[in-house]
């Protein structure tokens, strides 16, 4: 169970997160940036592991829809900001990769990938590294259901069991990959059975309680420490937008449901619960007044030189 501070910790990024998942929608729904992914409904799921991470020594490889998980980890509003609005000063990847493609060598943040999910492979090396250095670091990788149909992921969880590497698969399971189905995508309900293929112990967590997705990535940062090898996380959510600013989800679900599954399933709603509902209402204003703040400030920076769209790329 998460101590007090530690629920007002969670609550703050949580909120932070939607605050400037929504005013990053609206702006591109302006025409003011040009690619929004959203990553509402999927907040309490990286809060619960970036928690459990040790800042600095842990690492993170990163689905497209941490920002929460980005926002404990230290990132900031104005970082976010200038990544969203692919400014030359976005820590991230200086405007080069579209919103979303998060990384960070300061916070340990891998660098996401556009192809889905070629992070995991990424991420199980550096888990490789660390046990060769030894130097005690766990690695999490996350990623969408969709992404865990793919070759990487199953090639990526296979290795990590074989050689017992300090990492944590987190599968971000909304049920959806862009407009296809589950069904269409896999026909069990969950993930967790495949764990037991790979060799390694599968956890089926509520991914919109934000206390009960840090007990199981604790437990599963623990046996990584104690070199027992990962451990598959299989957390449920709702994406409550569409796949991203390019895509028009009227089209393929239904309105009715989604709104009732948002209602039950919300992360905010969730862990306003264990907080209270007077200080929720202070800091969510703060995060609108924060997210405002940055968007603003970001979208007044310079944008990049013309003349130097060719650097950093191989010849
Ligand atoms: C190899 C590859 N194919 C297709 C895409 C386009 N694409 C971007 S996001 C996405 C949906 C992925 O779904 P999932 O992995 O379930 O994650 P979610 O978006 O649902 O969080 C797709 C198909 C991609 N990025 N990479």
């Amino acid at each position: 169970m998460l101590s007090g501070a530690e629920r007002e910790q969670a609550y703050r990024a949580i909120s932070l997160a939607r605050a400037l998942d929504e005013r990053m929608w609206r702006l591109a729904r302006a025409g003011r940036a040009h690619f929004a992914v959203p990553c509402s409904g999927h907040e309490a799921i990286g809060v619960g592991y970036a928690m459990a991470m040790r800042p600095g020594v842990d690492w993170l490889a990163p689905h497209y829809r941490d920002l929460a998980a980005l926002i404990v980890l230290g990132m900031a509003p104005r970082d976010v900001m200038l990544c969203f609005f692919s400014r030359p000063s976005d820590p991230n990847a200086h405007g080069r990769q579209p919103y979303a493609h998060f990384g960070s060598r300061a916070l340990h943040v891998l660098s996401q990938q556009g192809p889905q999910p070629n992070h995991c492979s990424h991420g199980v090396g550096c888990a490789w590294g660390s046990k060769l250095l030894g130097d005690g670091s766990v690695t999490v990788i996350a990623f969408g259901d969709g992404g865990a149909q793919k070759g990487e992921a199953h090639e990526s969880m296979n290795v990590a069991a074989i050689h017992k590497l300090p990492c944590v698969f987190a599968v971000h399971r909304n049920g959806w990959t862009q407009s296809v189905k589950r069904s269409d995508q896999y026909a069990t309900e969950t993930l967790v059975a495949r764990a037991e293929g790979y060799g390694m112990p599968g956890v089926a967590v509520d991914g919109s309680d934000v206390e009960a997705m840090h007990a199981a990535a604790s437990a599963a940062f623990e046996r990584a420490r104690a070199g027992e090898g990962p451990t598959l996380i299989d957390a449920a959510c709702v994406r409550f937008m569409p796949n991203t600013s390019n895509d028009d989800d009227s089209r393929y679900r239904d309105r009715a449901d989604l709104d009732e599954q948002r209602a039950a399933r919300d992360p905010l709603t969730r862990a306003r619960v264990l907080v209270g509902a007077e200080f929720a209402v202070q800091v969510d204003d703060e995060n609108a007044a924060l997210a405002a703040e940055a968007a603003e400030w970001a979208e007044a920076q310079p944008l990049g030189d013309p003349a130097t769209v060719a650097d950093h790329m191989y010849a």
